[in-house]
């Protein structure tokens, strides 16, 4: 029997290139020499495509057009800011991600983030590991979360597991997004500045995309003020990280913690030369046990469509409507 044809965007982990492999011939297109030429080849076959943010392409409106027979994109990550939405739902293609699976990690991550942003953590091992401890003494005192409040943008899966981490810290936590969510408790605020204004640490949480570009901007920096920490594990596309920079230079914000930058990998080499920014390589998900879970899901995504059966997790703005 003849498998249907799938398009990778880039190596994904072995355990999806496996579970690819058993039921769709693969086309790799990162290994093509010219992308164009190949897309243009393989493209009329392809009724799957497999990728995600980490192989850096970005899955776009005239690509799903080399690709007239596309039904599915399964990303691998819950963020699908690397794919042209509204081309796939014009095209009737379906998104599926990977929700859920993550939650606990990532909320895990940025949990980690704070801490080592206000408390230094990073730095004062440095201190010792560099034998400054022995020979000057004990670590300067660093900021704390106990006289903190934080306000969280974007409260959906993750945003409300950071929420449950910080409620058993003690923390207060209010709370900004497009709606106030009835079930919530938290103070909401409707305007970005506000929030910035009425807390001292702000955790980025929302999805990434056209609607989010450049939200944490110089006005929402300078509301927050010289107490202020910026976290961020969304994407770097929400933060400007020019204003950014420039807010941690002047110090009219005290630090950042940030786990997400643009152009990823290549971070803006000018956060590496500031001692207030606590910067993490991606690692929202990335445990062995998490990973596992979300290539597994890009899997069983796949094999839902050649099984003909609905996908499990299609994302709200592709609903399923039939293969
Ligand atoms: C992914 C993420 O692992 O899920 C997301 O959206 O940002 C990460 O947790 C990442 O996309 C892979 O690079």
């Amino acid at each position: 029997m003849v498998k249907p044809a799938l398009l990778m965007t880039g190596e994904m982990m072995p355990l999806i290139m496996r579970g690819c492999e058993v039921a769709f011939t693969v086309h790799r297109y990162w290994e093509a020499a010219d992308r164009d030429a190949f897309l243009k080849e393989v493209g009329p076959s392809v009724q799957a495509i497999c990728t995600g943010s980490i192989t850096g392409v970005k899955t776009t409106d005239p690509m799903m057009g080399l690709c007239p027979n596309l039904k599915i994109i399964s990303n691998f990550g819950v963020g699908y800011d690397s794919i042209e939405v509204p081309a796939a739902s014009r095209r009737g293609v379906v998104i599926t991600n990977t929700p859920d699976v993550l939650t606990e990690e990532a909320a895990d991550t940025a949990l980690g983030l704070v801490l080592t942003t206000v408390r230094e953590f990073y730095r004062a091992e440095k201190w010792l590991r560099d034998g400054h401890w022995a020979k000057e003494g004990d670590y300067r005192l660093t900021p704390s979360l106990r006289d903190r409040s934080v306000g969280i943008v974007g409260l959906g899966r993750i945003g409300k597991a950071i929420a449950r981490r910080l409620e058993a810290f003690g923390v207060p936590i209010s709370y900004y997004g497009r709606n106030r969510q009835a079930s919530v408790g938290y103070p909401y605020y409707a305007d970005l500045v506000s929030l910035a204004r009425g807390v001292d640490t702000l955790i980025v949480v929302t999805p990434g995309g056209p609607e989010t570009q450049n939200l944490i901007n110089a006005a929402v920096l300078n509301a927050l003020g010289p107490r202020g920490i910026l976290i961020n594990i969304s994407r770097g596309s929400v933060v400007d990280e020019a204003a950014l920079i420039a807010a941690l230079k002047a110090r009219t914000i005290l630090a950042a913690g940030l786990d997400v930058f643009q152009n990823e990998p290549r971070l803006n080499p000018a956060f590496l030369e500031l001692d207030n920014a606590t910067l993490f390589p991606h690692l929202g998900s990335a445990s062995q046990f998490t990973r596992e879970a979300m290539g597994q899901l890009v899997v069983d995504n796949l094999m839902a469509f050649i099984a003909g059966k609905p996908p499990k997790t299609p994302v709200p703005e592709t609903p399923f409507k039939g293969w």
